[in-house]
């Protein structure tokens, strides 16, 4: 799937967006499971977290409302419409396999839900801080726009190069309105160097675990949905000191296992 120009871009950028890799026909289901679990109409699966937006706490957005009042539901493997539709895709796996290899494990997931009305902001981090093992070039996360996603509704950004740094030191930013666990990197604010991805419904961006990225406010009138996944080569290995380190269920969806692997 990767033109040798695509992966120089990758490789230079530390991201690349596809456009138009999924139509609204693919994206109408993982929408709809959305609403449906958080609208109580079916269970959330095993294992599933559905996170309260921190302004449903501090009372600004009406819990009565609540695609209004989650701001993600996260680790749908058990969910086979979320996980079989979009994880194990076999379009997006391809790709996948163009950046990390055949071997693909899918590590972590979640349906990002930015509703109008709150702050909803994520600061400038980097994924390879959740993950006990490496190489970092072996990890690579998709985000889905189930939704145009534009400055004024908070699209992701980044901040192009980043991925050839360090692993920096993570902190709660202590804003007001922050969500519990968007951690921030230290002492890079809103950096200078950041882009924003404007991206129309069902383009998908690749992006490396060390890349330094975030989203703003939505400040627009409607809701700003994603769907993410990472994926690591069952070829990384754990650091030393993580091997006991508790983590979710890394799971083979192409390829084969490695001895010693994840
Ligand atoms: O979709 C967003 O607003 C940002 C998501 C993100 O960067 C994350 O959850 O790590």
């Amino acid at each position: 799937m990767l033109a040798p120009e695509q992966q120089q871009s990758y490789e230079d950028q530390g991201f690349l967006v596809v456009r138009g890799m999924f139509n609204p026909a693919d994206l109408a289901p993982w929408s709809e499971r959305f609403l449906d679990i958080v609208e109580e109409r079916i269970p959330p699966a095993k294992d599933m977290t559905v996170m309260r937006d921190v302004m449903v706490v501090k009372g600004v957005v009406d819990p009565e409302t609540p695609s209004a009042a989650i701001a993600k539901i996260q680790d749908f493997h058990n969910d086979e419409v979320l996980f079989d539709g979009y994880a194990k895709h076999p379009s997006l796996l391809d790709w996948v396999e163009g950046f990390i290899g055949p071997d693909i494990k899918s590590i972590h997931n979640m349906l990002i839900n930015k509703p109008p009305g709150v702050d909803g902001r994520h600061p400038l981090h980097q994924d390879l801080l959740y993950f006990p093992f490496r190489p970092a070039d072996k990890v690579v996360a998709t985000w889905t726009a189930l939704e145009p996603c534009n400055k004024e509704n908070g699209c992701l950004v980044v901040v192009p190069g980043t991925h050839k740094g360090e692993l920096l030191k993570h902190v709660n930013m202590n804003w007001e309105h922050q969500n519990m666990g968007y951690f921030g990197a230290d002492g890079v604010g809103a950096h200078e160097g950041r882009v924003h991805l404007e991206m129309d419904t069902g383009d998908t961006v690749f992006f490396h675990p060390l890349l330094l990225h975030g989203s703003g406010i939505n400040k627009s009138q409607g809701f700003r949905r994603a769907i993410s996944c990472h994926y690591a080569s069952a070829e990384c290995t754990y650091l030393p000191e993580m091997l006991n380190f508790p983590h979710r269920p890394y799971l083979l969806v192409r390829g084969n296992e490695h001895d010693g692997g994840i």
